[in-house]
């Protein structure tokens, strides 16, 4: 039967891949409604060729919706997922609202499909760096055992938004016009202090936490540990952003269980799995980079080599587009293995 779909966020960085994404994929959609906060609600999408005008999200919006994706920050999640699922709706939630919460599965298809299977009506998605990262690691984790992982990320600013690119953009070009500029959002839109984003980086995702670890750190730390089953994988991560627009990257270390496996073993399993693109070839200079992922919904490893001093040791290089399998794409595959595994009533 042909769903009704709605997108919560619809004129969000993320929102706006998620209805490109809708519109790409084989989904059977009858409906699509298009929610957003009041501020944005009156703008029109064209989405198929119709033009579609995007509502105020509102607790009846969800009425005979089939699946809900939300991607319109924690509190509206918070407030309107429980109301989406009390009218019947499975909610695929892009924020953190929802992650850690034993009720909710939280879920990358290439890691964990089957914990879809005992949602409760919400489902959440995981933090951007934690997905592209999982994706990359769950082939390794499966053949060899994984006993460490060490993760330093070089994140893009459209993962703080929309309006984070814009200020990169008058930053760069504030900067090449020697103008004054006055740093408003990064690193953190709520924190007491922001930085130049624009020829910089910045050690800061997302709040210090009280262990020293911003939020986005332990988002990466806790995500990792849920999505994998592995509650006791010592993972640590440093977050740091970038001024590059779209693409994360990650500098990842592990250590696996096996001490067998080589380089041509690990490339060889990388290049065999779903989602994951190898791009590995030293002698040629190729390794992925974000500027070539951007609107790719694969994840990409290159860089893969073994450590000299830890013999199962190996380092990598993920990158992969935020907006993508960071946050659409992977809601929509959600969605997509849902359908699949015939949960949607
Ligand atoms: C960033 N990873 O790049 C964040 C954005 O928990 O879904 C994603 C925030 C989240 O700023």
């Amino acid at each position: 039967r042909e769903l009704h779909v709605a997108v919560v966020g619809a004129t969000g960085a993320v929102g706006q891949q998620m209805i490109k994404t809708l519109q790409e994929r084989n989904l059977p959609i009858g409906k699509l409604t298009l929610l957003s906060s009041a501020r944005s609600a009156g703008k029109k999408v064209t989405y198929n060729g119709e033009e579609i005008i995007i509502q105020e999200a509102k607790p009846e919006s969800f009425e005979g919706v089939d699946i809900a994706l939300f991607s319109a920050g924690g509190s509206i999640s918070k407030a309107l997922a429980p109301e989406a699922v009390k009218r019947g709706a499975i909610v695929v939630d892009n924020t953190s609202a929802f992650r850690m919460d034993e009720n909710v599965p939280l879920v990358v298809p290439e890691v964990n499909e089957e914990a879809l299977k005992a949602h409760n009506g919400i489902i959440a998605n995981p933090n951007c760096s934690t997905i592209q990262m999982v994706a990359a690691l769950q082939p390794l984790r499966e053949k060899y055992g994984l006993s460490k992982v060490i993760v330093s990320t070089y994140q893009a600013v459209s993962g703080a938004g929309a309006a984070a690119i814009n200020e990169l953009k008058e930053q760069a070009q504030a900067i090449l016009d020697e103008k004054e500029f006055t740093p408003e959002i990064l690193p953190v839109g709520g924190d007491k202090k922001h930085y130049q984003i624009a020829f910089n980086a910045i050690p800061q995702i997302d709040k210090f936490q009280d262990n020293g670890f911003t939020f986005e750190e332990m988002k990466m730390i806790n995500e990792t540990k849920k999505i994998m089953s592995m509650p006791e994988l010592p993972v640590a991560a440093t977050c740091v952003r970038l001024p590059v627009v779209t693409g994360h990257s990650e500098s990842v270390y592990i250590e696996i269980e096996n001490n067998d496996a080589t380089v041509a073993d690990v490339k060889k399993l990388l290049a065999d799995a779903p989602g994951i693109v190898l791009q590995d070839d030293p002698e040629n200079q190729v390794y992925p980079m974000p500027a070539d992922c951007v609107g790719k919904r694969e994840v990409f490893v290159g860089r893969i080599r073994k450590d000299l001093d830890h013999e199962n040791g190996f380092h990598m290089w993920i990158v992969s587009d935020n907006l993508l399998k960071g946050a659409a794409w992977n809601s929509v595959q959600i969605a997509e293995s849902l359908i699949k595994l015939g949960l949607v009533k």
